[in-house]
C-alpha cells in the first residue's frame, strides 16, 4: 500500500499546521506510521491520497451513523448552502434540530446550540456554577469531555484533594475546582460529597465511556450517580456527545432510562459538520443568556448548513437504522473475538452499547487504571496489519470503534479477511 502522497502531505502539513493535524489524534502518535490525508467518502469507505481505499471504522469519531456523504444529507446541506451560509440570526432550522433532540430525549426540554463538544462540556459546567453558586466540579479519570481548561485535570493525591492539570496553560487555579475520581466506584463519589458534598457544584460523566476505549457503566453506576448528586443538590451532567443518537435514538438514556439534570450533545446531531448542544429542563436553561444571568454565545451557534446536516441526519435516522447499527457492531465484535482467540492472543471485545474496543487483556476493564494495564503495545501492530488490509480503525488503543449503517457485504469481506494476519501480528507483537 503506497502512502507517498499522505507522507508527502503530511510533511507540507507539518510546515504549517501544528504536528501536521489540526487534531491530535489524527497523528497516528499512538500507533506510529504515516497519518493517512483522506480525500473523500462515500458509504462505508474512504479513499486516501494515495486512492488507497479502507473500510472506515472511525465514522469521523462517530459523527457518520449513515454511512459518509449519505443523499440525504448531502441534499439537505447543498439546499442550506444555496439559501446563505450563515446570517447571524434566528432561523427555523434552528427550532427543527432543537425540537429533533428533545423530541428524541425526554430529561431535555430546552437546548442551547454550540459548534462543538467542547463547546458544549464548557457550557454546561459553567450553567451548573452558574445555578448552584458552586465552584468544585467532579469527573471520572479516562474520560473526556473536550479540551475545557476545567476538565483536563488529573486526580490530585487524595480523593477530594484538589485537581492537577493535565497540560501546560491550564492553570491550578482552573484545575484545583476539579476532583478526579475513578470511573465505576461510586464509594469514591460518596467520599468526595462527605467531604465537599457543599461544594459541589456537579458530576461530569459520559453517561457511557468510550474515551479510553469502551467502558460502560457498571450496573448501578449511573444510577447512583443521579441519587447521591440529588441528595447533595449538585446537579448531573451527562455527556452523550459521544453516545447521543448513535448507542439508541435517544442516546445512553434510551438504554439505561437514567436522566441527568443536564445533558451534552455533538458528533450524530451535526452530521459531520461543526454542531453541538447542551440542554436540560426549561427551568434550568432559563438561567442562560439572554433569559438569565449565565452568559453564553456563538458566532455561528446553530449555523443554518450544519443545522441542516444534522436535522436530515437524524430524521434519516430510522429504527431500521438503528438496528442495523447494532447488527453492524455485534457482526464485528464476533468476528474481532474469533480472530483473536484463534490467534491465542489475550483479549477483551468489549462494548458500550454498539461502540466497542479491543483490549488486550482477559481482566475486565472498568476503569482507566484497568484500560492502562492491558497490553496496549500489542495495538498498533494490530491496528497497522488491518490499516494496510484497507480497514481504518481509530488510531489508539484508548478510543472506541464506531460502525455505520452503511457497512455492506463487501465491507464485512474485507474487514474478514484483514482479521486474521492482524490478530497474528497483535500475538506476535513484543513490549
Ligand atoms: P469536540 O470538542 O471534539 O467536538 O467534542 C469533545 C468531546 C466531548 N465529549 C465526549 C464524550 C467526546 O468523546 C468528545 C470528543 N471525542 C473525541 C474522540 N475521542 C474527538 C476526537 C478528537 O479529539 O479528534
Amino acid at each position: 500500500m503506497s502512502t507517498t502522497e499522505s507522507a508527502a502531505l503530511f510533511a507540507r502539513a507539518s510546515g504549517v499546521i501544528p504536528g501536521g493535524v489540526n487534531s491530535p489524534v489524527r497523528a497516528f502518535n499512538a500507533v506510529g506510521g504515516t497519518p493517512r490525508f483522506m480525500a473523500s467518502a462515500r458509504g462505508a469507505w474512504l479513499t486516501d491520497a494515495d486512492d488507497n481505499r479502507y473500510v472506515d471504522l472511525v465514522s469521523s469519531w462517530g459523527p457518520m451513523i449513515l454511512g459518509h456523504a449519505h443523499p440525504a444529507v448531502v441534499e439537505a446541506v447543498r439546499e442550506a448552502a444555496l439559501g446563505g451560509l450563515s446570517f447571524g440570526a434566528p432561523t427555523e432550522a434552528e427550532i427543527q434540530l432543537a425540537e429533533a433532540i428533545i423530541g428524541r430525549v425526554e430529561p431535555v426540554e430546552q437546548v442551547r446550540l454550540v459548534n462543538s463538544g467542547t463547546e458544549a462540556t464548557m457550557s454546561a459546567i459553567r450553567l451548573a456554577r452558574g445555578i448552584t453558586g458552586r465552584t468544585v466540579v467532579v469527573k471520572f479519570a479516562g474520560c473526556y469531555h473536550g479540551h475545557v481548561d476545567a476538565l483536563l485535570a488529573q486526580a490530585g493525591s487524595g480523593v477530594a484533594t484538589l485537581g492537577l492539570p493535565t497540560s501546560p496553560g491550564v492553570t491550578g487555579a482552573q484545575a484545583q475546582d476539579t476532583v478526579v475520581l475513578p470511573y465505576n466506584d461510586l464509594d469514591a463519589v460518596r467520599a468526595v460529597f462527605a467531604e465537599r458534598g457543599s461544594e459541589i457544584a456537579c458530576v461530569i460523566t459520559e453517561a457511557a465511556a468510550g474515551n479510553m476505549g469502551a467502558v460502560a457503566p457498571v450496573a448501578g453506576f449511573n444510577e447512583g450517580l443521579r441519587e447521591i448528586t440529588r441528595e447533595h443538590g449538585a446537579l448531573l451532567v451527562m455527556d452523550e456527545v459521544m453516545t447521543g443518537f448513535r448507542v439508541s435514538p435517544a442516546g445512553w438514556f434510551g438504554l439505561d432510562g437514567v436522566a441527568g439534570d443536564l445533558y451534552t450533545f455533538g458528533k450524530v446531531m451535526s452530521g459531520g459538520l461543526p454542531a453541538a448542544a447542551f440542554g436540560g429542563s426549561a427551568e434550568l436553561m432559563s438561567y442562560l443568556a439572554p433569559k438569565g444571568p449565565v452568559y453564553q454565545a456563538g458566532t455561528l451557534s446553530g449555523n443554518p448548513v450544519a443545522v441542516a446536516a444534522g436535522l436530515a441526519t437524524l430524521r434519516t435516522a430510522d429504527k431500521a437504522v438503528y438496528e442495523t447499527l447494532d447488527a453492524n457492531a455485534a457482526r464485528l465484535v464476533g468476528l474481532f473475538g474469533d480472530a483473536l482467540s484463534a490467534a491465542g492472543v489475550p483479549h477483551r471485545v468489549q462494548t458500550a452499547g454498539n461502540m466497542f474496543s479491543v483490549f488486550f487483556t482477559e481482566s475486565p476493564v472498568v476503569d482507566y487504571e484497568t484500560a492502562k494495564a492491558a497490553e496496549t503495545w500489542r495495538f498498533p501492530a494490530f491496528f497497522h496489519a488491518l490499516l494496510d488490509a484497507g480497514v481504518y480503525g481509530p488510531p489508539s488503543a484508548f478510543e472506541a470503534w464506531f460502525v455505520s449503517a452503511a457497512l455492506d457485504d463487501d465491507a464485512f469481506a474485507v474487514i474478514e479477511r484483514a482479521l486474521p494476519a492482524a490478530a497474528q501480528a497483535a500475538a506476535a507483537a513484543v513490549q
